[in-house]
């Protein structure tokens, strides 16, 4: 049984009962996001050990995410509380069809009390791969001594390390995601971006210019999510593709960290290309199935019905 390992912020997510503009919606539900931990949930559901390394305010939200995180199955041995910086908040506008905004109360997040000499040798036992995500590059410019960190003991303990960019521009510019992701793909393996982000940082999102990057930075697999479009990977000189399935989608955020999570699960198990890409679009497209950041990632016995898209009895 393989081993991930994640490190990001978690947030309080309160989801809109209703469509439409935010100004308009009196009541939203509990909810918890976060887009590394979207990915550990989305990682043991599937049955991989999945290890979230993080900080919560000690306060009721910070409760809130530890019981929903522990009940997930999630290895929180290294999950602290922290007095006086209190547990990160966003609320959601959700449209019609699924995409939305958010808007983030995320000031003095607890992950900042967070150092470099936190991150130790012991925490990757048993873990087989890295997972990075930009979001919690965007929250410090200090969390990119911590990422190196990380960085450093995957890399001499062998690990792969993914990579997703996850740019979110409320955070940060994107001259400075651009130097953080720079600074970073010398270290990745695999790259899962978004089509609209690799466009942001390249500027372009033609396959020359995504092969150069994979070859520059000796990056072995580059994979192009592009939602409704499906899905493509670029790895020792060839190309994969593989269309997306059809789904009536009623919240989109998150999906991308449940197709992180398909993909991880599917490299860890050996699967073929256009397997992997297969399995993760399947995932990502289940993910938007349910309103909520990680409610729709799916189990692993929920996914091979689906993708071969067989009937499902219902009752
Ligand atoms: O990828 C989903 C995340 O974006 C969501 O859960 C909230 O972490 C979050 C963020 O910063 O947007």
């Amino acid at each position: 049984n393989f081993g991930v390992f994640t490190l990001g912020d978690a947030m309080i997510t309160m989801n809109p009962a209703v469509k439409g503009p935010l100004r308009f919606v009196s009541q939203f539900e509990r909810k918890v996001g976060g887009a590394e931990l979207n990915f550990a949930i989305g990682c043991a559901r599937l049955g991989l050990r999945s290890k979230w390394v993080s900080r919560l305010g000690k306060d009721e939200f910070g409760r809130v995410i530890d019981h929903f995180a522990r009940g997930e199955g999630i290895d929180m041995s290294d999950v602290h509380f922290v007095e006086g910086y209190p547990t990160s908040l966003n609320f959601k506008e959700i449209r019609e069809d699924g995409s939305g905004k958010t808007f983030y109360y995320r000031y003095q997040s607890p992950i900042l009390t967070m150092k470099p000499e936190d991150i130790t040798a012991s925490m990757f036992e048993g873990i087989n791969l890295v997972h990075i995500t930009g979001v919690y590059l965007a929250i410090d410019p200090q969390n990119m001594q911590i990422i190196m960190r990380v960085v450093q003991i995957a890399k001499e303990k062998g690990l792969a390390i993914s990579f997703d960019p996850n740019i979110r521009l409320k955070l940060w510019t994107i001259e400075e995601a651009r130097k953080a992701y720079f600074e970073l793909f010398p270290y990745v393996d695999i790259l899962l971006t978004g089509r609209d982000e690799i466009r942001l940082i390249l500027g372009e999102d033609s396959e020359e210019a995504l092969v150069s990057l994979a070859e520059k930075y000796a990056i072995d697999q580059l994979v192009v999510k592009d939602g409704a479009n499906g899905s493509k990977l670029y790895t020792k000189g060839t190309w994969h593709e593989k269309e997306a399935f059809s789904v009536e989608a009623v919240d989109t955020v998150g999906a991308g960290d449940g197709f992180d999570a398909g993909y991880i699960y599917a490299f860890l198990n050996d699967y073929s290309c256009e397997e992997r890409l297969v399995f993760a679009n399947g995932v990502g497209a289940l993910a938007t199935t349910v309103s909520g950041d990680n409610e729709g990632l799916p189990y692993l016995e929920e996914v091979f019905p689906f993708i071969r898209q067989e009937a499902v009895i219902e009752r």
